[in-house]
């Protein structure tokens, strides 16, 4: 029987993305988003389950991050006050700033579900060669 061999190159590939992957499913992370010159930066971040998302404010104004369906609210941050918040459950959460309703910003929260089909893929990828 003749036995297939994985290429070096193949291997190291599927090395680094188990490795991300493991990565990105036993830590959560914080993401940072800056609000600067009256706008979010980024305007959109993808987390995984379980990361929270850390606003600061650079503007000498203050701003809020408050979400449009009544999840949260930060209040008034000042320049350079912060606000960090754990998201648990995967969706998209649409915000604005309370005081400055033409600032907007979407955290888009994927599941870990998804983070495990992607395993099984290279897997089967794996397996198929
Ligand atoms: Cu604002």
């Amino acid at each position: 029987m003749r036995r297939r061999r994985l290429t070096p190159a193949f291997g190291s590939v599927l090395g680094i993305l188990a490795l991300v992957l493991l990565a990105s499913s036993a830590q959560a992370k914080v993401w940072t988003v800056n609000i600067t010159g009256f706008a979010f930066s980024p305007q959109g971040v993808t987390i995984s389950e379980g990361d929270s998302v850390k606003w600061v404010n650079l503007d000498p104004t203050p701003h809020t991050s408050t979400s449009d369906t009544g999840l949260w609210t930060s209040g008034n941050l000042a320049q350079n006050g912060t606000y960090e918040r754990e998201f648990s459950a995967n969706g998209s959460f649409p915000y604005h700033c309370a005081l400055h309703p033409s600032m907007h910003g979407t955290v888009n929260v994927t599941s870990v579900a998804t983070s495990r089909e992607t395993w099984g893929r290279v897997k089967r990828l794996y397996k198929d060669r």
